[in-house]
């Protein structure tokens, strides 16, 4: 199976951080806030956020930030929104330095999306998606500003997304799916809701996501990929069923995906390399407590030092 090439991996990692014209650069020149979350979280699960000068990071993503309505674009020029919002204060939480934000003009455009029925909009233009209510609810979470929204109608809203097979989807009826299934797990355990998890049910339809070869899929026929490893992992575990999962097969699936001469981990073995799926790999493999990596948080998707810091200041 080899090891993880955790040394190859921050090269990698630094070297998709400077480039800008390479075909992965563009692809993501969109979502480069988000692009940031990934790779500095990284770099932080394997010990090595000291390689980046959190200054330059920050200079950049204020330059993303919208003064007159307190969002996040996904880079500079570009339109504010929750998706970008969250990554932003996440990286700003990894680095230390929720200081450098006003925190009661981020929390008040985050509170500011939500809708009459507990929901919440990405943005001005209105989409809803339990994508949105996790973003919204994490982030007022790690600013301390939960208070700002009606944590029993986004609850409610979550809980009226929940299909009869366990699992949640992006609306109400919209089909089960495992990243959707992190976003309102992971909502509910941060609002204290979780009770309204059927947790055998839904720990089961999870499990089932584990293919022949060891990785997981998002839902029932679908082709397996690294970044489930996270989605479905960190469910298992905020519903207490990790140990329904071969956790070996699973480790072996995710080292084999790795480009062991250039570094960077991809969806599936001998596929392409990317930002978003070295991040899901490694945190994966943080969460099977693979040696040597910082723990992630299942809830936050934050490392636990980071989460400590950021509630108890240690
Ligand atoms: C802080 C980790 C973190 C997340 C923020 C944006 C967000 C909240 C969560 C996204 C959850 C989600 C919907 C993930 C799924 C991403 C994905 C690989 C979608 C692909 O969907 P399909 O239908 O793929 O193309 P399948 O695998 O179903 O064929």
């Amino acid at each position: 199976m080899g090891d993880l090439e955790a040394e190859k991996h921050v090269k990698y990692i630094l070297s998709a951080e400077k480039k800008k014209d390479d075909f992965e650069s563009l692809v993501l020149e969109h979502l480069r806030m988000n692009g940031a979350y990934w790779g500095l979280t990284t770099l932080d699960l394997l010990h090595k956020l000291e390689a980046v000068d959190p200054d330059e990071v920050i200079l950049w993503m204020m330059e993303c930030y919208h003064q007159d309505c307190g969002g996040f674009g996904g880079n500079i020029g570009h339109d504010p929104h929750l998706l970008y919002t969250l990554s932003a204060v996440q990286v700003l939480a990894l680095f230390d330095k929720l200081d450098a934000l006003d925190i009661e003009k981020v929390s008040d455009y985050v509170a500011g999306l939500q809708n009459e029925d507990g929901s919440f909009s990405g943005d001005i233009w209105g989409e809803t998606d339990t994508r949105f209510s996790y973003c919204a609810i994490c982030c007022l979470s790690i600013l301390h500003r939960l208070d700002k929204i009606d944590v029993e109608k986004a609850v409610n809203y979550i809980v009226s997304c929940k299909n009869l097979d366990g699992g949640f989807g992006s609306i109400p009826g919209g089909e089960s799916h495992a990243g959707q299934i992190f976003c309102c797990v992971g909502a509910l355990a941060i609002t204290g809701s979780l009770h309204h998890v059927d947790r055998d049910l839904l720990g089961w339809w999870l499990c089932e996501r584990q293919c022949k070869d060891g990785g997981l899929n998002g839902r029932p026929e679908k082709l397996a990929d690294v970044c489930y490893t996270w989605w479905v992992l960190s469910s298992l575990i905020m519903i207490d069923r990790v140990h329904w999962i071969d956790k070996d097969k699973l480790t072996r699936y995710i080292l084999n995906c790795q480009d062991r001469e250039n570094g960077g981990i991809s969806d599936r073995p001998d596929n392409a390399v990317d930002v978003f799926h070295t991040f899901f790999g490694v945190a994966g493999l943080s969460l099977v407590e693979y040696p040597g990596l910082k723990s992630m948080d299942p809830a936050y998707a934050l490392p636990v030092d980071v989460v400590n810091q950021s509630f108890f200041g240690k």
